[in-house]
């Protein structure tokens, strides 16, 4: 569903945003025309989505359009580009035809206010069907973002659903190429259609997983860089249930943000993330002629994500020092009077019981067995209504406005959780399993068992959704929220 309008769009939008450097010319024809740069309305400033399903051919679709829901037509996972204090708005048309197919938009990882966060009836009443909602905001920090709506978000990723913002203005060396790569599996039968986006079984485990991995709609997508080139790569895990771990072979390369956030420069081993996870990677490209691999290790075989080709142009013969980016003034949490807060992450019985079934049962659909779905997870045993979401219940915990915590997160399960807070971004601390260089996050990776703390100051007043990104735990009972006032 791509057309010409929208391609010479989009490039007029890429050069305009990122400089001449980032000639069109140098990526392949599918990657720009499905992960485009969308610009607002000329003269009101304003983004307009309008979320529908339409046809859609990924190249990773192997030839076939699917029924994809996205924010505008000819676009599949818009990207936007603001610069550091620019004003956004957008106006949501919910132009889904299916009733009851409501959606709100969530600013995934930005510290907007409360009423701008995109959470049904916590902050703000469901853009219904045939609707138009308003947000309205200016992003606090720079930094790689993401949105997505916040109903029914199992099936709405199953489709698309979702793009990318970035902020920019954090360089202090500015670099030579600025790609965005978001990671999401598609889950296809060998005729490449829609498998079912979500079982009981695997919402008991660790979520369904795709069937055919991708960047930006395509398999293993090649990107022409130039050579010997600051490359910065914003790779975005925006997959429902894929732990990723992320690498690069074939050129030297540093993590410079972790979740949008500048920390000091990482030395790129590995770096193990879940759904939500975003990292900012500085690579300098290899030598002229030669390709660079972005891997994923967490598969049982390392597999290869993308590929990076030095074009013939060479870019710089210093050595490689990744100069950090530009911290954000945020509040640093008094760690020795902060106050403790355990959150524990569990099964619930009927969790466990289907995850016991399964076992013993193989392969069999759950669904099958005639058991009606129920919760599944819960954060300190309250689990989310799975059906009522306009029934939120009483928070997890109530903050003070100002005040530092410490978070003691405790896994459980026998499973990873990717957990997340909204409207705040808090300080990973120590874990009982691992090291974790110091660095500022919004969504951290719980691994089996594991306890891990991070601090936070609760600085942003309202409630705020805190859940698990594996989307069929967040939406089974893996989810709450903290107030803060
Ligand atoms: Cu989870």
């Amino acid at each position: 569903m791509i057309n010409r309008r929208a391609m010479l769009f989009s490039t007029a939008a890429l050069v305009g945003a990122t400089g001449t450097r980032w000639a069109l010319a140098n990526a392949p024809p599918s990657f720009d025309a499905a992960t485009a740069v969308i610009a607002p309305d000329a003269s009101s400033g304003q983004y307009t989505f309008e979320i529908a399903e339409r046809m859609t051919s990924l190249p990773c679709f192997g030839g076939q359009s699917l029924p994809l829901w996205t924010f505008a037509p000819g676009q599949a996972f818009p990207i936007v580009r603001l610069k550091h204090g620019q004003p956004f708005k957008a106006a949501v048309r919910n132009a889904l035809t299916r009733p009851g197919e409501d959606v709100t938009i969530h600013w995934h990882g930005l510290r907007i206010p409360n009423r701008e966060d995109g959470v049904p009836y916590l902050t703000q009443a469901p853009i219904k069907p045939g609707e138009v909602g308003a947000y309205s905001f200016t992003p606090p920090e720079t930094g790689t973002f993401f949105f997505h709506t916040h109903c029914n978000s199992v099936e709405h990723f199953g489709r698309g659903l979702f793009g990318a913002m970035i902020v920019e203005g954090d360089e202090t060396e500015p670099s030579d190429t600025d790609l965005v790569l978001m990671m999401k599996d598609w889950r296809l039968d060998p005729n490449n259609q829609f498998l079912s986006f979500t079982s009981l079984e695997a919402a008991a485990k660790a979520g369904s997983y795709g069937t055919v991995r991708a960047i930006n709609g395509v398999t293993k997508p090649v990107y022409q860089v130039p050579g010997s080139a600051n490359v910065r790569v914003r790779f975005l895990n925006v997959d429902p249930s894929r732990i990723s771990e992320i690498g690069i072979e074939g050129a030297d390369a540093a993590i410079i943000a972790v979740d949008g956030n500048g920390c000091d420069p990482i030395p790129l081993g590995t770096w193990r993330m879940g759904p939500a996870s975003r990292i900012d990677i500085l690579m300098r490209s290899p030598k002229s002629g030669s390709t660079a691999r972005l891997m994923d290790y967490f598969s049982p075989e390392p597999i290869v994500l993308a590929e990076f080709t030095s074009n013939e142009t060479s870019m710089r013969e210093d050595a490689f020092t990744p100069a950090p980016l530009m911290r954000m003034p945020y509040k640093i949490a008094d760690r020795s009077n902060a106050e403790r807060i355990p959150f524990a992450f569990s099964s619930t019985a009927t969790g466990q019981a289907m995850a016991d079934l399964g076992a013993l049962m193989g392969n069999i659909p759950i669904g099958k067995l005639c058991l009606s779905k129920k919760s599944l997870w819960a954060i300190n045993k309250q689990s989310w209504a799975s059906t009522d979401h306009s029934d939120s219940g009483p928070a997890l915990a109530a903050l003070q406005l100002g005040k530092s915590y410490i978070f003691e997160l405790h896994n459980q399960t026998p499973h990873s959780h990717p957990i997340h807070i909204h409207g705040h971004t808090f300080e990973v601390m120590g874990s009982s399993l691992r090291t974790a260089p110091p660095h500022r996050a919004d969504t951290v990776l719980l691994r089996p068992k594991e306890r891990l703390e991070v601090a936070i100051v609760a600085d942003n007043p309202g409630n705020w959704m805190f859940h698990c990104h594996i989307l069929e735990h967040q939406e089974s009972g893996m989810m709450g929220y903290v107030s803060v006032s």
